[in-house]
This record gives C-alpha cells, sequence and structure tokens, in this order.
C-alpha cells in the first residue's frame, strides 16, 4: 500500500483534485527549500521552478491580508509593480511567521494552492515559457510539475509584470543556446508557438494573462 501522503501535502494535492487535477507530487530525501536545490532535485532550469512568495498589504479592518506571487526561479519581485498590480500602495514582504499564519504552510514549502484562506495571487508571466514548471506541494522536500496555464487556473491567478526587469546580459546569457532563431524568442517552449503534451494547458499563461 502506498504510505500516506504528509498532511500538507495532501491538502495540496486536495485543492487540485476539486478543481479536477491530479496532482502527481514528487517527494525527495534532500531539500527542495530553495529554488536551487528544487532545480537540482527534479532536473529542471531555474527559471522552471515555481517561488511562493509571500507579501502582505494592511486590510480595511487591520489585520494583514496576504499576497502571493508565483515567481519563475531568477527573478524577484519589484514592489511598486506588484502595487501597480494589485492596486495597493503599502506592500511589504511577510516574514516567515506571518507566511506560516497566512498560508498555513512553512517557507521553502509553501505551495501556490491549498492555503488556510483564500489568497490574491499574481503570477510571473516568465512561468509561461515553459512547458511545465515545478512548484512546492507543501514541505521542503516536495514539489510538483504543472503546465503553467494550469497553474494559473489552478491558483486562480492573475499574471501581470510583478517582476524586476531582467537586465539584457542575464536575458542573453540565458538564450545563449537559442540565439538567432526566426522569431527571436528561442527555441524553448515559447507557449502559443509550440503545442504542449496532451494539449494539456500549456499555453503560454503570460499571453493569456492580465
Ligand atoms: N521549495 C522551493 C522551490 S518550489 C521554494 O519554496 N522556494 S521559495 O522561493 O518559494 O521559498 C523560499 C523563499 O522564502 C526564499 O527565496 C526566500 O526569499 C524566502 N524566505 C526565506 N526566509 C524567509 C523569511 N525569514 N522571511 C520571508 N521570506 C523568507
Amino acid at each position: 500500500m502506498p504510505s500516506p501522503l504528509a498532511a500538507p501535502i495532501q491538502r495540496v494535492v486536495d485543492a487540485a483534485a476539486r478543481k479536477g487535477v491530479a496532482l502527481d507530487v514528487h517527494v525527495f530525501a534532500e531539500s527542495t527549500h530553495t529554488a536551487e536545490e528544487a532545480a537540482a532535485a527534479v532536473g529542471a532550469e531555474l527559471g522552471q521552478i515555481v517561488k511562493s512568495l509571500v507579501f502582505v498589504t494592511p486590510a480595511q479592518d487591520g489585520t494583514l491580508e496576504p499576497i502571493l506571487c508565483l515567481v519563475s526561479g531568477p527573478n524577484r519581485v519589484d514592489l511598486a509593480r506588484l502595487a501597480a498590480v494589485t492596486g495597493e500602495t503599502d506592500i511589504r514582504r511577510a516574514t516567515a511567521n506571518e507566511a506560516r499564519a497566512l498560508t498555513g504552510f512553512t517557507i521553502g514549502g509553501i505551495p501556490p494552492i491549498g492555503h488556510e484562506r483564500t489568497v490574491r495571487v499574481a503570477m510571473d508571466p516568465d512561468l509561461g515559457r515553459f512547458e511545465v514548471v515545478w512548484a512546492a506541494a507543501g514541505t521542503p522536500t516536495a514539489v510538483f510539475p504543472v503546465p503553467p496555464a494550469t497553474l494559473r487556473m489552478l491558483a486562480n491567478a492573475n499574471v501581470a509584470p510583478i517582476c524586476e526587469e531582467r537586465t539584457r546580459g542575464d536575458v542573453l546569457g540565458e538564450h545563449a543556446d537559442a540565439a538567432g532563431t526566426a522569431d527571436g524568442r528561442g527555441q524553448r517552449a515559447v507557449a502559443g508557438t509550440t503545442p504542449g503534451p496532451a494539449g494539456s494547458g500549456s499555453g503560454n499563461a503570460g499571453a493569456a494573462g492580465a
């Protein structure tokens, strides 16, 4: 009999199941706490790792409202952009304790779905470059693969420019292997031009996003 999933992982699996998606959770012996560790564990590139970063803004009743940012591994959230996208003026990073209290999960394992309460979610369009991305599944050793468009649906995420501009050097370095293609966007899964496996919603989250 398969061993039962840890309770936090089960909450993530159940949340996806409620939307009709069966998650394929991978649990590792080694840590997947950081994006770098997760990329090494699954053999993906850093950009395919979904960082689930918790920010907070004061709600009208004086409590803190969480805002979850789903961010491609190498990218960083730009607070001014996040403020513009959410319409909030007072946003900061959650502390580790706040993140745990607001989501029900511990940093390093915070998933994009299955939280304690309804969370507003903003998603980095760069995740839409890949056919599949990998997100934390509730603990710091568990991740799951998901097409970015499915992730957007599951998290009810608003795909919007929330990250700092990458430098030209960053982008050229990353795309060096794909330089010179006709459309200039490289050969790597630019969804919308490259159909995903089994039509499972691997479209470009960015193209469809707000
Ligand atoms: N499992 C991996 C890959 S899916 C993961 O969860 N990565 S993560 O980026 O979403 O979570 C780790 C992030 O938590 C780090 O990038 C770091 O920015 C953030 N973090 C670590 N410690 C703290 C802290 N004390 N307060 C707020 N954020 C923190």
